[in-house]
């Protein structure tokens, strides 16, 4: 039974790839954090139904990786631990840095050392591209990096660390390159999840208005679960390569907004005001990802579409929301 060791195992990729590859017969491990609600860590994931152990740990204690890692010799290791929220990066830099950066290289230090046998996986972000695009529109493997955010500054460290160990210790170590994915597991802060919750609040009478930053920026959005069956195949990819796991297609915050609020036949128009407290001090406008080196070696293909994840997401809060 193969061994695999998940970093950020509560978050909302930890949560779908843990159940993934446990319903691949893999012997699943997790690192959560001390919380002072402890079912804060056990929302996203089903316990009962799946075997998966869980160790207390964090990317910023080193002495704990080498003991969860020297405990359990992983096969596969997975570093989606982050601080994953781009406009509090702005509030908590260091933070940030310290997890996103120096907490890659606190793992991969550990797994040199410890099991230098196994496979790594980096959980690396669109968000490292930041102002920058190819002249066709997209941004792919090649595309410069131009980061314009904290969150998107440490994760091209954790990329540019990843690969320099890869290529100097001749370790198995992956990135991906993940454009945004949604699910109802989002965390309620970002800005799909928020759209769509407070949306069927709306409609259900419980709400009246709807707080955004800037409407006008464009991502391409795809679904976790199709990204984290991506994550799998990159890992076990024969030779340790990077790639860029996106869906293509592109959309405005406010074509989303229009989309969810037309799905509750509510007009936008008369619920959504601007807060600036949701601006960021520097946006990054225009996100398109071409995945093409991904689809051309796996035949990998998103089974979502922007449509079908959000009326997931829509029908997920109406049967919450009560
Ligand atoms: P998420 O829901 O915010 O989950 C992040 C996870 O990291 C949580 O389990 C969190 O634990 C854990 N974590 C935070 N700080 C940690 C630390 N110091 N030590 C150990 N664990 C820590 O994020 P996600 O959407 O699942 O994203 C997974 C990974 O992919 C992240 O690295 C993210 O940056 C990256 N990524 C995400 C996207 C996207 O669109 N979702 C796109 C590209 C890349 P707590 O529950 O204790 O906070
Ligand atoms: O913002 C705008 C905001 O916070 C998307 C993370 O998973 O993907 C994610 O980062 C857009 C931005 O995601 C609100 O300004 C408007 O233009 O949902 P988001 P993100 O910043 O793109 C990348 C690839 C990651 O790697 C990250 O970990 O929406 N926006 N109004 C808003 N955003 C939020 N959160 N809240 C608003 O009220």
């Amino acid at each position: 039974m193969r061994k695999a060791l998940i970093t950020g195992i509560s978050g909302q990729d930890g949560s779908y790839l843990a159940e993934y590859l446990n319903d691949l017969g893999y012997e699943v491990h997790g690192i959560v954090r001390r919380n002072s609600v402890p079912e804060h860590q056990a929302s996203r994931i089903d316990f009962e139904r799946l075997n998966i152990t869980t160790h207390y740990g964090d990317l910023n204690d080193i002495s704990s990786l080498n003991k969860i890692l020297s405990k359990i010799m992983p096969d596969e290791i997975y570093n989606l631990g982050a601080q994953s929220h781009v406009r509090i990066s702005f509030d908590v830099p260091q933070f940030t840095v310290q997890t996103n950066a120096l907490g890659v290289l606190n793992l991969l230090e550990s797994y040199k050392l410890i099991c230098p046998k196994a496979k790594f996986y980096q959980a690396s972000s669109s968000e490292m591209f930041g102002s920058s695009v190819d002249e066709d529109g997209f941004q792919r493997e090649t595309t410069p990096f131009r980061p314009v955010s904290p969150y998107g500054c440490a994760k091209v460290f954790g990329y540019n660390i990843s690969v320099n160990y890869r290529k100097a210790y001749k370790l198995h170590i992956t990135n991906g390159i993940l454009f945004n994915h949604e699910s109802p597991r989002r965390g309620s802060n970002f800005v799909t999840n928020k759209v769509v919750k407070i949306a069927v609040q709306i409609k259900k009478g419980l709400k009246d208005k709807l707080e955004l930053g800037n409407m006008d920026s464009y991502r391409d959005w795809g679904h976790s679960k199709d990204y984290v069956r991506a994550m799998h195949l990159i890992l076990n990819n024969k030779n340790p390569e990077d790639f860029v796991v996106a869906t293509g297609r592109t959309h405005s915050v406010r074509e989303m907004v229009n989309y969810v609020f037309s799905k509750l036949k509510l007009d936008y128009k008369d619920y959504v005001v601007q807060n600036p407290k949701f601006l960021r001090p520097e946006e990054l406008p225009y996100l398109k990802g071409d995945s093409s080196k991904l689809k051309s070696k796996f035949n990998w293909e998103p089974e979502y579409t922007f449509e079908k994840m959000l009326d997931e997401m829509i029908d997920f809060w109406n049967k919450t929301i009560k």
